[in-house]
């Protein structure tokens, strides 16, 4: 079976470095414009906003204001069913959106769950969402099939194990993000309070956690992850978790013997060589995508509360460990300044080339920016294409206080 899988993944390898060449020989994006044209939508600290993206500015559509209440994550289902978390409540909510004009409409229902909820994901076909409460260690599994969009609690489940030793985010287990798998019938709960990966597995309707999985050292913080197939098939070979207190890159092997199986292979820091934290207490990484598309898998990271002038993204990516063993292993290639200070979030455009990185900001002066993804090299554009600043989210004596976006996406 191992030797099957390298066999495998040395084909994967290949193949990777084919689309590679493929990419590189794409037209690259004018600097001045991506010809994409997208409308994203934002939360922050109480408003939720659209803007349309045009190549060179973000231009507002609609917003609403909601004091006291926060937008972290939100999700879409169609026809225009937008649903969003409240960080600060056990509320999840359901607005309507129409994600081509941006036009929100005001909260028109609201699902009492866990508290502290900041994550939400659907199923495949999108029936089920499921909620990850960082507030209380729990998650949330509601039934999204009404034809109005309301949902119904349909379990909560307590993540059970002891927490991480960091006096700070690990007093308690603390789930921070639900991962699907690409078969469709795992979660992968990231579990930023336990240091720890459990398994959700959805079918027959059970949602019964069925094992879970350190990951070490403790003190990690898991926080947001991802699944990839490097073997062209429907199955992941790798799950990719970044760790909030350690700013690091957690990679484990994916099998599917007993269920979904992980094996931790390697360790990373989000940060290059030279490129590390000007207070390492205090840095916290946040954000976790990765690329598909028409490309090869890169593994984009946002590193926050880093001290240096701005916060920043870092970029991997997967090749041979040798010429000898095609293991893939990850490997830093760049990373490009945000503008501002805590990027928890940053999403990338919907079209095939994934052409836009949308990168919000907590804090600091700058609160959006949107860069080119992939040039040449694909390597991330240095220059903003556009950007907004901080004062545009909040009174300008609030600003700098992490008012500014904490969720980016274009729907
Ligand atoms: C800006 O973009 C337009 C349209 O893609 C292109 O024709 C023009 O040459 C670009 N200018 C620069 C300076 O890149
Ligand atoms: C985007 O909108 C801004 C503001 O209206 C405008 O100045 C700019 O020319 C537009 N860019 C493109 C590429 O249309
Ligand atoms: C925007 O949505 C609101 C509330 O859903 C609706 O009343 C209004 O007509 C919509 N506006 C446009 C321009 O579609
Ligand atoms: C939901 O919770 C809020 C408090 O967070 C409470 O005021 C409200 O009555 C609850 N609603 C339902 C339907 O349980
Ligand atoms: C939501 O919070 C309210 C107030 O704390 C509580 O009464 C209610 O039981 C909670 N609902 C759920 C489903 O946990
Ligand atoms: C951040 O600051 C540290 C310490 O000054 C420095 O070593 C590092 O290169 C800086 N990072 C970036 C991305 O400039
Ligand atoms: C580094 O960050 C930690 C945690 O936020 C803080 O306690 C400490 O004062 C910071 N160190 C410096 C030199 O600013
Ligand atoms: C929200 O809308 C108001 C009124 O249209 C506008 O003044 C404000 O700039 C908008 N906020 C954002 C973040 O776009
Ligand atoms: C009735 C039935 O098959 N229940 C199973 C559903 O899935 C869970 C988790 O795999 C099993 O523990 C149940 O036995």
């Amino acid at each position: 079976m191992l030797l099957r899988l390298t066999a495998m993944l040395a084909l994967a390898v290949v193949t990777a470095s084919a689309s590679e060449h493929k990419l590189a020989n794409r037209a690259p994006l004018s600097t001045n414009s991506t010809n994409y044209l997208g409308t994203i939508l934002v939360g922050a600290a109480g408003q939720i906003a659209s803007f349309g993206f045009n190549g060179t500015a973000f231009l507002p559509k609609a917003n609403i204001s909601e004091p006291g209440k926060t937008a972290s994550w939100m999700v879409f289902k169609e026809p225009n069913f937008l649903y969003a978390v409240d960080e600060n409540s056990n509320a999840t909510r359901l607005f309507h959106y129409d994600r081509v004009t941006g036009n929100l409409s005001q909260e028109i229902g609201s699902f009492n769950g866990s508290g502290g909820v900041v994550h939400l994901v659907f199923n495949a076909d999108k029936s089920i969402l499921v909620g990850a409460s960082y507030g209380q260690g729990q998650i949330d599994v509601w039934d999204a099939s009404a034809a109005d969009g309301s949902l119904k609690l349909l379990k909560q489940i307590t993540l059970a194990g002891d927490h991480g030793p960091d006096l700070v985010s690990q007093t308690q287990l603390r789930a921070h993000q639900a991962v699907l798998d690409p078969t469709g019938r795992y979660f992968v709960i990231n579990d930023l309070g336990g240091d720890r990966l459990h398994i959700l597995d959805t079918s027959n309707q059970s949602f019964a956690i069925i094992g879970d999985v350190p990951v070490v050292p403790a003190g990690s913080g898991p926080r947001h992850g991802a699944f990839l197939t490097l073997d062209g098939g429907s199955k992941a070979t790798h799950y990719i978790v970044l760790c909030e207190i350690t700013s690091t890159l957690q990679m484990f092997t994916v099998s599917y013997e007993t269920g979904l199986d992980l094996n931790q292979v390697q360790t990373i820091s989000t940060f290059g060589p030279g490129l590390g934290p000007a207070n390492a207490t205090s840095a916290r990484a946040g954000e976790l995508v990765v690329s598909g598309g028409l490309g090869p898998a890169y593994v984009y990271v946002s590193n926050r509360e880093t001290m240096n002038t701005t916060d920043s993204i870092s970029r991997f990516a997967l090749e041979a460990k040798s010429q000898d063993d095609t293991t893939p292993q990850l490997v830093w290639k760049d990373h490009i300044d945000t503008g501002g200070s805590g990027p928890r979030m940053f999403s990338f455009s919907k079209d095939d080339q994934q052409d836009v990185l949308y990168i919000g900001n907590m804090d600091g002066h700058i609160a959006l920016q949107a860069h080119q993804r992939c040039g040449q090299d694909c390597e991330m554009g240095a220059t903003p294409l556009a950007e907004l600043p901080a004062v545009d989210f909040s009174d300008p004596d609030l600003a700098g206080q992490g008012y500014g976006p904490q969720f980016v996406m274009e729907l």
